[in-house]
């Protein structure tokens, strides 16, 4: 493998001048770096540090923040959510504990594509990423009686 290589590297030595062949080499050894990385992305999906391995770049130390995993036990009956607001940092793991208790509703967070359909009594856990900042809108998509358009919350997620 690496006698290989060098074979390669040392043909347009011969051939070309010195600053082109560096050129070539550092274009070749590049190409190298780049399919070793494409290689590993399709071995390791995880490993995302490609640049580190880069001959051009002092390799950078990533700061990976800490997930933290936020749980809520939220209770949905006729006609509300309790606790109405939540509040998340950016990037926390959010895990809602849904217990319905009374009635038939569907807990909608449109803006992280979440529509949790809360048809029978007991609990459901919807698992998800706070990846985006802001104030998001949720409520019961099924018209469930006369207070069905009380049903309505907020989800925060907050810049860390
Ligand atoms: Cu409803």
């Amino acid at each position: 493998m690496v006698e290989n290589e060098r074979d390669l590297d040392g043909e347009p030595a011969s051939r070309l001048g010195e600053e082109s062949s560096g050129q070539n080499l550092g274009r070749r050894a590049f190409a190298r770096q780049l399919a070793m990385c494409l290689g590993l992305f399709a071995v390791a999906p995880l490993v995302s540090s490609c640049s580190s391995s880069s001959p051009d770049e002092e390799p950078v130390e990533e700061v990976v923040p800490e997930v933290m995993t936020k749980k809520f036990k939220v209770t949905v009956s006729n006609w509300k959510f309790e606790p109405a607001n939540i509040h998340v940092n950016k990037g926390d793991m959010v895990e809602l504990h849904i217990t319905n208790t009374e009635g038939v509703h569907i807990f909608y967070l449109p803006d992280y594509d979440i529509r949790v359909d809360l048809a029978s009594k007991g609990r459901t856990v919807v698992k998800f990423e706070a990846d985006k900042i802001g104030t998001f809108a949720f409520n019961c998509d099924f018209i469930c009686g006369p207070g069905h358009n009380a049903m309505k919350g907020t989800l925060v997620v907050s810049e860390v």
